[in-house]
């Protein structure tokens, strides 16, 4: 059957602001028309975090792959057969492989603005056709695809999901993309010294995932290791900075808060430069606060370290003191731990997860290894030529 015409936007669904119901119906019948027997991809982000159920409904009425975000983590089970895997910042190559292979016509954009830390504004995620973009700010129409074709709809994603849903419920359609291959687990890791930080992501997802607790990553290699290879099945219990900006000493200030606000142990994935730059062990001690700082300890700012290294610059020091972080937990009158062999691990945090204060758990990472950042620095190189939104 030949592509329909990409129709123009329901003119008053493009206006600013909050429009009628009505109006955002119709643009969802316009984006149904579009989509309903043409390959097509949805792409979730931040914006629909309270938006998991919906979401999940569409995709399932639609029978469409779904690929998120860094911030979309979790809004559709990572686990679930229709999940291609994350885009942008510290993403999945396996994303990128699918979309060239299978070529969608379009992308259906719900709850993100397209940004660096969400694309990376990497040309393959662009459909052939058309990105259907929903978003309330109308600014976003357009930015990080400028030369791809934009149907706007500027509207809440959770209303323009119920009713898009509402017509894939009522006419269910087969699926017009292949299931996504099975994500692999990433690089086997091993039981060297030091640790490698993947081994160490995939024993933070076995104490701490998936168990009601909110786990927040900074910006820094862990914020590439968390994205990269934790999998999360409720977006309500991962939290990333808002941007690749995302300022050191968000998170290992912010689990106090986190903690102290939802009652519960909060555990925040923070680099040794991070954790010496700003924290809230004091805090955390004075008010009882659960919370975990899990402290990734390289002696470096690793991810300037590596990135500088790809970019060809040279004379930058990144390096830092060794600093026993469990001592100085301790010193502040938290509980403190030092993890320097794979095999400690789950004890440290399984001991971590069950204490009641505030726990630093100091672990010594391997600096030599690659966070999977290699697609970030690519795209530093591709687009160092020309401006970037
Ligand atoms: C306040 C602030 N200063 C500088 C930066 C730039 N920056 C981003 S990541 C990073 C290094 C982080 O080092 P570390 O916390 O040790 O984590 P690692 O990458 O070594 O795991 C720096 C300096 C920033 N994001 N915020």
């Amino acid at each position: 059957m030949p592509a329909p015409a990409v129709r123009a936007p329901a003119a008053a669904a493009a206006r600013a602001g909050a429009p009628r119901r009505s109006v955002v119906a119709r643009a969802a019948a316009d984006a149904y028309e579009m989509l309903r027997d043409r390959p097509w991809v949805l792409w979730v982000g931040g914006g629909t975090r309270p938006l998991a159920g919906p979401v999940r409904r569409l995709a399932a009425a639609a029978r469409v792959p779904v690929m998120a975000t860094p911030r979309g983590k979790g809004v559709i089970a990572e686990d679930d057969p229709s999940y291609l895997g994350v885009t942008g910042f510290a993403g999945h190559p396996s994303v990128l492989a699918y979309l060239r292979r299978e070529r969608p016509e379009y992308t259906l954009v719900l709850g993100s603005s397209l940004g660096d830390f969400g694309s990376g504004y990497h040309p393959g995620y662009a459909p052939g056709t058309a990105l259907v973009h929903v978003d309330t700010d109308p600014s976003v129409f357009g930015r990080a695809y400028p030369d791809v074709k934009t149907v706007p709809v500027a509207a809440d994603a959770g209303t323009f999901t119920d009713e898009l849903t509402a017509l894939f419920e009522a006419r269910p359609s087969a699926p017009l993309m292949p299931q996504p291959d099975a994500r692999t687990a990433g690089e086997a890791t091993g039981q060297d010294e030091p640790i490698h930080p993947g081994h160490l992501m995939d024993a933070v997802q076995a104490a701490f995932v998936g168990r009601g607790l909110l786990v927040m990553a900074e910006t820094g290699n862990a914020l590439a290791w968390a994205i990269n290879r934790l999998r999360f099945t409720d977006p309500r219990q991962w939290r990333a900075p808002s941007g690749l900006v995302g300022s050191m000493g968000h998170f290992s200030t912010g689990v106090v808060g986190a903690a102290l606000a939802s009652g519960r142990r909060a555990v925040a994935l923070v680099g040794d430069g991070s954790m010496l730059m700003l924290n809230e062990v004091s805090t955390a001690v004075a008010t009882g606060a659960p919370a975990t700082w899990v402290v990734l300890n390289d002696s470096c700012y690793n991810m300037c370290a590596q990135g500088v290294e790809v970019l060809g610059l040279t004379n930058v020091d990144c390096a830092l003191p060794a600093t026993d972080f469990a001592a100085y937990a301790r010193a502040l009158g938290a509980a403190g731990s030092t993890v320097r062999r794979p095999a400690d691990l789950p004890g440290a945090l399984r001991a971590a997860a069950h204490r009641p204060g505030p726990v630093v758990v100091d672990v010594h990472v391997d600096p030599r290894v690659g966070a999977p950042t290699a697609g970030r620095n690519a795209g530093l190189l591709r687009d160092s030529a020309g401006a970037r939104p």
